[in-house]
């Protein structure tokens, strides 16, 4: 098989990129290792940013997003028992953030690639990438006995923290950036109504707790626990309980609860490797970095990596430049950065530490009352929050 563009992954990087590429008439084949159902049923991500909803409109798959989506223009931040809004509509010129689940937007690219009939191989076994230093790149891999091998120009790594992509370049010719957090987040799905139209980012000195959503019936709650923490040992009961000690006296008499659709727990964790291009693969998304959930932000970068990746690939085909490919990995890490700088720093912010005791909590109360009550410092939470400029 032969193609333009071999994509390995079918997560939100690959298919994003498989359809922007796509609506510039250039060829992809997607290798995912798991099934689509699979990939579906991972509860991940549920806030876009204005460059994700722009990419979904680009990619001509924004129309259930628009219909289905909730506009956000701010977020509640709690901490000493109170709850302070942070306006970050009026705080940014009119920014907002949509909440819109990462399933979904996953199944309208997948919907649409299957619409448009362009190849995507599921259940991909021992995928292998192989002469990415070279003219001629290829990518293998096993499915229903035999070895297929698809011949390409470019490489395009979308396939996770735990990909082929990365783990198959030198270790030399490769810098790894990594903190891994003493904690993970519990999260529980479930089809109540949510406890506040806003999202409320809680610090309690029982630990951090998040109040999201997935609609106006389906709520989506995040526990900090410690990273020795079993999901078996969280009963529903437990979960609700746990939450509604880390929640303020008003959101604790409103909250609704209800039987769970999904319960798991991830670890946080801050990564980078640099750089993000190796000859003829490029990595895009989680294969590249991975920031802490706090800030809303991994698969918003994750977009960001694709726009910048497809408008090179655009250009190298259209005016056989290769300038933007040049540049690609400068400009993504530069955004990469700022957004794990902020992700690392925010959930300094909200989340206990084991070993750091009582003065750290009060130290971050005192930041958290100088933050609302300041407008510098409520700007910068609003402008991080909503994506810097691209
Ligand atoms: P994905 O989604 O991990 O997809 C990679 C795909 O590659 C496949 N794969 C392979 N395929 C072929 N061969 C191999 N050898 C392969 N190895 C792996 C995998 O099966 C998979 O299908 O990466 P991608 O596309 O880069 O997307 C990144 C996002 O998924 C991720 O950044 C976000 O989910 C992070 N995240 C959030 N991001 C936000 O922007 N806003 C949020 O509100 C937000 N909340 C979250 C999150 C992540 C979380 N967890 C569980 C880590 C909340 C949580 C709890
Ligand atoms: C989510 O709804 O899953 C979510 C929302 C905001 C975050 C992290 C996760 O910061």
């Amino acid at each position: 098989m032969r193609t333009q563009v071999a994509i390995v992954g079918a997560g939100p990087s690959g298919l994003l990129l498989g359809q922007l590429l796509h609506k510039a008439g250039i060829d992809t084949v997607i290798v995912e290792r798991q099934s689509g159902d699979y990939v579906l049923g991972r509860i991940r991500a549920g806030i876009l940013e204005q460059v994700s909803i722009d990419l979904m409109d680009e990619a001509g798959v924004g129309a259930r997003m628009h219909r289905e989506g909730i506009v956000h223009g701010g977020i509640d931040l709690l901490f000493k028992g109170e709850r302070h809004r942070i306006d970050i509509h009026a705080l940014t010129g009119g920014k907002n953030v949509m909440v819109y689940g990462q399933t979904e937007l996953t199944r309208d690219l997948m919907e649409a690639r299957a619409a448009e009939g362009l190849p995507t191989v599921y259940e991909a076994a021992n995928v292998q990438v192989h002469g990415f230093d070279t003219e001629t790149p290829r990518v293998t891999y096993e499915k229903d006995g035999t070895t297929h091998t698809i011949d390409c120009d470019f490489i395009a790594g979308c396939d996770g923290f735990h990909g082929v992509c990365r783990a198959s370049v030198p270790r030399t010719a490769l810098h790894e950036y990594e903190k891994v957090y003493p904690f993970g987040w519990l999260g529980l799905l479930s089809d109540t109504p949510p406890v506040h139209d806003e999202l409320i980012y809680a610090n309690s000195s029982r630990g951090f707790a998040l109040c999201s959503m997935r609609s106006h019936t389906r709520s989506r709650y995040y526990l900090q626990v410690p990273l020795t923490e079993k999901v078996e040992n969280w009963s529903d009961d437990a979960f609700w309980d746990e939450l509604r000690q880390r929640l303020d006296p008003a959101a604790r008499q409103v909250l609704v609860t209800g039987a769970s659709i999904e319960k798991s727990i991830a670890p946080l964790r801050s990564f980078v490797a640099e750089p993000m291009r190796f000859g003829r693969m490029f990595l895009a998304g989680d294969a590249a970095h991975i920031v802490p959930p706090t800030g809303a932000k991994g698969l918003n970068l994750a977009a960001t990596d694709v726009k910048y990746l497809s408008g090179a690939l655009i250009e190298h085909y259209a005016e056989r430049s290769d300038s933007a490919l040049d540049t690609y990995s400068d400009r993504c890490l530069r955004r990469v950065w700022k957004a794990e700088r902020f992700s690392w720093w925010f959930t300094s912010l909200m989340h206990r530490f084991p070993d750091e005791g009582e003065i750290a909590q009060k130290l971050q109360e005192a930041e958290l009352d100088y933050l609302v009550h300041s407008e510098a410092g409520s700007k910068t939470i609003a402008e991080n929050y909503v994506g810097l400029p691209l």
